[in-house]
């Protein structure tokens, strides 16, 4: 369905930009790995992250079980 892979480049306005590195499993950047975060990759599940970066989680290009288990991994972790 998807022919041309979009490059994954946009962050979600949330996330700070410079301040700080992005937590790893914090797809949103609100600090917090949680259940938000999970949704976010659900939302986007088998495409490439629909030009939304942080869906994308490893940066492979398509938001799969990897970046579920990236999410998962993380579960609970506060970044702040
Ligand atoms: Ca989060």
């Amino acid at each position: 369905m998807h022919s041309s892979p979009l490059q994954c480049s946009l962050e979600l306005p949330s996330a700070p930009q410079g301040l700080q590195p992005r937590c790893e499993g914090d797809l949103d950047g609100d600090g917090q790995v949680d259940v938000s975060d999970l949704l976010l990759v659900i939302a986007h599940w088998g495409t490439d992250g629909g030009g939304v970066c942080a869906a994308d989680a490893d940066s492979s290009g398509g938001v799969n079980v990897t970046d579920l288990l990236l999410v998962i991994a993380a579960w609970g972790s506060s970044c702040n």
